[in-house]
């Protein structure tokens, strides 16, 4: 049985992994359902250009048609963008948009595993998924359990609260990633500078990041997280944005939605609560995560 997994690799990207220069992949689900039209293929081209900018080459990842394709060209990326309808594939769904040839957005822990068969070893998104509240005990992202298992570092802004922030950070020591913060002692909470928790490792350069990221995987570590807050000027009030949560929550109970519609449905109605608030801050902090990874990238390679 031939259990070879076919990606398609753009070539430039193919080309600067071969000669070890640095790469940065990018996730789809944030463009396809965690921003609206057409912020959300703005806010995937900014990233990209960031990353440019900074040195190293960008791979945004999705699945088309069937194939993981590994770098998106401006065209693809468009059309990830522009298709609500389009599968949201954590690891588990990827064999199913494999085999039936589908179109899929990966989320962090699909982007994981695809950026690592490729070669890939930084990533760059918004938040990672974690373990949601109390009124959905058992919905634990993949994302962690991806964290545990593949060698890759994903630049973040934290986790929302729309998760258990807590509880996700106790899992994650459980499963012995390193959750470093970068500038800060304290974990971002995605719109909203800190969440407040407590982390045992920070940084404050790029340089700083790649050392810690080689030395965890000198022990056979696998990923890692690198938290950034989002900057001071587009952050949320934390109490404004707290009542925009419970609010979202609420309706989310009301109207019963769960699984991985979840996250985006909050997102949704947290930007109409806060007037488009927390689109810029989410703009903002992508493109701020893309930047930093490309910059510890250059370390890790260098
Ligand atoms: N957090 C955000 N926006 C997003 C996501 C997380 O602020 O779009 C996406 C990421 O792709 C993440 C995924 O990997 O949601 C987690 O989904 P789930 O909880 O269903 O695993
Ligand atoms: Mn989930």
């Amino acid at each position: 049985m031939d259990t070879t997994l076919s990606l398609r690799i753009r070539p430039e990207v193919a080309e600067a992994i071969q000669q070890h220069r640095p790469v940065v992949a990018l996730e789809s689900t944030l463009v396809a359902h965690g921003l609206p039209w057409p912020l959300n293929l703005e806010t995937a081209r900014a990233a990209e250009a960031a990353v440019r900018h900074t040195g190293a080459v960008p791979a945004t990842i999705a699945v088309l048609e069937g194939t993981p394709t590994i770098g998106l060209d401006d065209g693809q990326l468009e059309r990830v963008a522009h298709n609500r309808a389009i599968l949201k594939a954590s690891r588990r769904d990827l064999a199913y948009a494999i085999s039936r040839k589908l179109n899929a957005a990966t989320t962090v822990a699909a982007t994981m595993l695809l950026a690592h068969r490729a070669g890939i070893r930084l990533f760059a998104t918004g938040g990672i998924g974690g373990a949601h509240r109390d009124n959905n005990p058992w919905d634990i992202s993949a994302d962690v359990t991806e964290l545990a298992k593949t060698p890759v570092a994903v630049v973040c802004a934290g986790a929302k609260s729309v998760l258990d922030i807590p509880r996700t950070l106790e899992i994650l020591e459980t499963h012995g990633v390193p959750v470093v913060g970068f500038g800060t002692e304290e974990f971002p909470a995605f719109f909203v500078p800190s969440s407040g928790e407590r982390i045992t490792a920070r940084v404050d350069t790029p340089r700083q990041a790649a050392d810690l990221i080689r030395a965890h995987w000198a022990l056979d570590g696998a990923g890692v997280v690198i938290a950034q807050p989002v900057e001071k000027h587009v952050a949320l009030d934390p109490g404004s944005f707290m009542n925009a949560l419970s609010a979202a929550e609420q309706q989310a109970m009301g109207v019963g939605v769960r699984g991985k519609e979840l996250t985006p449905f909050l997102l949704g109605r947290i930007a109409e609560i806060t007037e488009g608030q927390t689109l810029k801050a989410n703009h903002a902090l992508v493109v701020a995560n893309a930047r930093l990874a490309a910059q510890i990238a250059i370390c890790l390679e260098g």
